[in-house]
């Protein structure tokens, strides 16, 4: 049970003066962030650790599976905490081999690791001065971070530490579980928010001091139990206490994804994070002005589960990290040690396989950006300056393989991994077409690098013609009826439908041809806000129609491509029709194009 600290004593522990003159906020200069990120931005990969007492259980109390993933099993089994916590005497993780542990975290090409030091439960991987519910309270009884974080530094990895707000054994913590009996009785106890806010105070310090980690991952910021302002009071403790490092947008509670929050909500100035945390998923498309790392399970769980065996493969892994990196972000990969400090051998080797790609294909990932031609139908692009490196997952089965819309020169096309395979390319009107051998030297991803003169110039346009007889209706070529209802010009982007407030308002397309009978996949590339989202649309094809709902893409000028489903369609000329689908609560979206692909061998 946890030794009750008397919140002064955590506070002094802390160095927080109990209250203290406002400071100037905190800030940077754009060039200073920089300089502070450039190593982060580079890397692209890293690897995230769930680890503590809850791996011990492996997804099972009382001897039966808990539903949902494995570090959340008390909360999930609604298990007494005292159980809990007296069931935590028995870690003692004998197998643990930090440098074996950081030489596959390097062997995998992972630039950083960033492992959890206090997750949920409130078990701290180290000896906490604050806390009982430590290594030093268990058959451990040893600092499990500090040879992790040398064993990793070692091999020239940045360490970086996960720390969650959300303390669900803490006595403080105000979002107290009705089965956290730790507190009631002989121990009772009324939760002190500011006394929790101490709490973290004092273990940010703890951290900062005996690990100085090269990131801050925070995490579980979403309950009302802790506040935007906390949130401030603490990211500003770590921006103080810890001036190089990196830490997410979790803290301030600025997620889903930063760009949202910074664009619609944060005030001038505000510390919003360094990135965005998207999890579990990859943006749909890259956020050009902001830093944002997807973290990602191997199975579907982020602690130890032995019942979890529904691994991605390594090509999936390796596509994620591809399609992440040309969008502009990191991919921070999950591994879950089991009880005894073991890394499932199916983890490993999805590491090794990852490693083996990126020892071969690195220079394609590592220190690239966003790539100039966004998502292909069969791959991806990252980019450096003269480089344009086109990722292929399908290989085209005629040898030639289309890139379109790229307007530079290109004075040189290498295949990763295959050096000295002569590739030879033909420029038509926008296209680049490059002549490849029959077979892919790797089928999860061949790397093309295209050696071009000057900054990647691309013609947007070009990428839709990609699948051939795809039918892009523009916004500027429709008909427009209905009040307000008008064209939008912005300048360097595709114009735009938009003020279509009006329910009975509607864009038309009247004479499309469709060359070829078959089926096609339709999709509106639409933009849509929060306040606006939820109205329902209905789109007209010929004598079918498909009907959606607007979801919001962050603001009226970040547009995303919303597919809607699939017609068969004769040979011929139709009429494409977009409109409400009733009343319209605000305004229906801004429309860019409306897009019909023909699927793949329906035609
Ligand atoms: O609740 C946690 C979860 O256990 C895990 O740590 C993930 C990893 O990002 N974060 C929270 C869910 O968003």
């Amino acid at each position: 049970m946890k030794r009750l600290i008397p919140w002064c004593v955590a506070a002094a522990l802390a160095g927080v003066a109990l209250a203290q003159p406002p400071a100037a906020a905190w800030s940077e200069t754009p060039q200073q962030r920089d300089a502070r990120m450039a190593w982060w931005r580079d890397a692209r990969f890293g690897i995230f650790i769930h680890w503590g007492v809850y791996s011990r259980l492996e997804g099972k109390w009382d001897g039966k599976e808990v539903d949902g993933v494995g570090e959340w099993i008390l909360e999930t089994g609604k298990i007494p905490a005292s159980k809990y916590v007296a069931e935590a005497k028995a870690f003692d993780p004998k197998a643990y081999d930090p440098q074996a542990w950081a030489q596959v975290f390097a062997d995998s090409g992972a630039k950083y690791v960033v492992i959890t030091s206090r997750h949920h439960d409130g078990f701290c991987l180290w000896d906490s001065a604050v806390s009982d519910f430590d290594v030093m309270g268990v058959a451990a009884k040893r600092d499990l971070l500090a040879p992790l974080k040398s064993a990793v530094e070692a091999r020239g990895m940045k360490f970086g530490l996960y720390y969650s707000i959300m303390d669900w054994t803490h006595k403080d913590w105000p979002g107290r579980r009705a089965w956290n009996d730790l507190w009631r009785g002989p121990t009772a106890h009324e939760p002190d928010p500011a006394a929790f806010e101490a709490y973290i105070n004092a273990q940010i310090k703890e951290i900062a001091k005996a690990y100085d980690p090269a990131v801050v991952w925070f995490d579980g910021e979403w309950e009302d139990a802790w506040t935007r302002d906390q949130g401030a009071r603490v990211q500003r403790l770590v921006r103080d206490t810890l001036p190089n490092a990196i830490v997410n947008d979790r803290c301030v509670k600025a997620r889903p994804g930063m760009r949202t929050r910074a664009a619609r909500e944060a005030a001038p100035g505000e510390d919003v994070g360094d990135c965005g945390t998207p999890e579990q998923e990859v943006p749909r498309k890259a956020l050009p002005d902001v830093d944002w790392e997807t973290c990602m399970t191997m199975n579907d769980t982020w602690g130890f589960k032995a019942s979890d065996t529904n691994f991605k493969t390594t090509r999936e892994l390796i596509r994620t990290l591809v399609d992440v990196s040309s969008k502009g972000g990191n991919f921070l990969l999950n591994v879950g040690p089991d009880g005894q400090g073991r890394i499932p051998d199916e983890s490993v080797r999805r590491l090794v396989g990852v490693g083996e790609w990126l020892a071969i294909n690195g220079e394609a990932i590592y220190g690239t950006r966003a790539g100039p031609l966004g998502k292909l139908p069969y791959g991806r692009t990252t980019q450096r300056p003269g480089v344009v490196y086109v990722h292929v997952f399908d290989w085209p089965s005629d040898g030639k393989l289309p890139v379109p819309g790229l307007r530079n020169k290109v004075k040189n096309v290498r295949m990763a991994g295959s050096p000295q395979a002569k590739v030879s390319t033909q420029v038509t009107e926008d296209m680049l077409w490059i002549s490849v051998p029959p077979q892919p030297p790797d089928a999860d991803a061949t790397v093309l690098a295209l050696e071009i003169e000057g900054p990647a110039q691309v013609t947007a346009a070009a990428v839709e013609k990609l699948v051939e007889g795809t039918i892009v209706l523009k916004a500027s070529a429709a008909k427009l009826a209905g009040d307000r209802l008008a064209l939008e010009r912005r300048d360097g982007e595709q114009d735009n439908i938009g003020f279509w407030t009006d329910p009975k308002a509607a864009a038309a397309w009247p004479a499309v041809a469709i060359a070829s009978a078959g089926l096609y996949d339709v999709s509106l590339n639409l933009s849509c806000v929060d306040s606006a989202a939820g109205n329902d649309f209905v789109v007209e094809i010929g004598d079918q129609e498909l009907r959606g709902t607007t979801k919001t893409t962050g603001s009226w000028e970040e547009f995303e491509r919303v597919n809607l489903g699939r017609v068969k369609l004769d040979a011929g000329t139709i009429a494409v029709r977009v409109r409400a689908a009733g009343q319209v609560r605000f305004a229906l979206m801004n429309l860019q194009d409306v897009r019909l692909t023909p699927v793949k061998g329906t035609r």
